[in-house]
């Protein structure tokens, strides 16, 4: 018996757009305003390995105890981490962010097609209204009309629980629903739900190990949109168009 599909949950750094050498411009910027980090600087080779610590908060508390630094109280850290929200969404306003290829046809494709559309991040609401006002012109929920994010969550990705908020909010079981990644934490996130999953590596995860991913595409672009990627998911059973 097959599956209708029913919803597509995205996720948005790396996966709708390249965001993360945004965010690390964003940070960057943040870093000297502080006493206790002004002389942080985060080199794209210090980046890709920190990216292992999904969320900024936890990222920055992260490197903070790599220096063997006594780490401030939580507090402390949201402050820093809310002027790099602040320097990140600037950045996204000015227009530096364009979707990656294939992101508007699949989801004009779903629109068509009767697929719900839900966004399943890391990253806050506030940036990914940033991101869908710069790259859509519209405000995500127009878009996304459900949206699960990490402040939402006690445990951020890998752990499945923004994915599970998303289903929750979709009132969808696991396998009506297709998530859309671009990252090992993330992919691990979506199958730790029980979602079936199709990986879109990005520039900070191109050699990230995606055996656990259903399907792997360059990008979104390739072939004929959504209806190709089911049949392709479908060749190893168990998806269909909803009816
Ligand atoms: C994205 C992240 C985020 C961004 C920064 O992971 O880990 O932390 O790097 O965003 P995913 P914030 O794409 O798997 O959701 O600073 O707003 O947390
Ligand atoms: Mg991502």
């Amino acid at each position: 018996m097959l599956a209708p599909l029913q919803a597509l949950i995205f996720d948005v750094d790396g996966t709708l757009a390249e965001t993360e050498e945004l965010h690390r411009a964003a940070f960057n910027q943040t870093f000297p305003a502080f006493p206790e980090t002004a002389d942080w600087h985060w080199s794209q080779d210090l980046y890709a390995g920190l990216l292992a610590t999904t969320g900024g908060k936890e990222r920055i508390a992260a490197f903070w105890r790599r220096q063997v630094l006594e780490l401030p109280d939580s507090a402390r850290i949201a402050v820093i981490h809310a002027a790099k929200t602040r320097a990140y969404e600037a950045l996204v306003s000015g227009g530096a962010l364009r979707l990656r290829p294939g992101i508007d046809g699949l989801i004009a494709d779903a629109e068509a097609q009767g697929c719900r559309l839900a966004i399943a991040s890391t990253t806050s609401f506030a940036n990914i209204e940033a991101l869908c006002q710069a790259c859509f012109q519209l405000p995500a929920r127009r878009i996304f009309p459900i949206i699960a994010t990490g402040d939402e969550v006690t445990a951020k990705k890998p752990a499945p629980d923004i994915y599970r908020l998303a289903l929750t909010r979709l009132g969808l079981a696991p396998q009506h629903c297709l998530a859309i990644e671009d990252s090992a934490n993330g992919l691990r996130a979506a199958k730790a739900a029980g979602l079936r999953c199709v990986v879109t590596p990005s520039l900070y995860s191109a050699h990230d190990d995606f055996t656990l991913a259903d399907l792997v595409l360059d990008d979104l672009s390739a072939g004929s949109g959504l209806r190709e990627i089911l049949q392709r998911l479908n060749d190893q059973a168990g998806f269909a168009m909803k009816q």
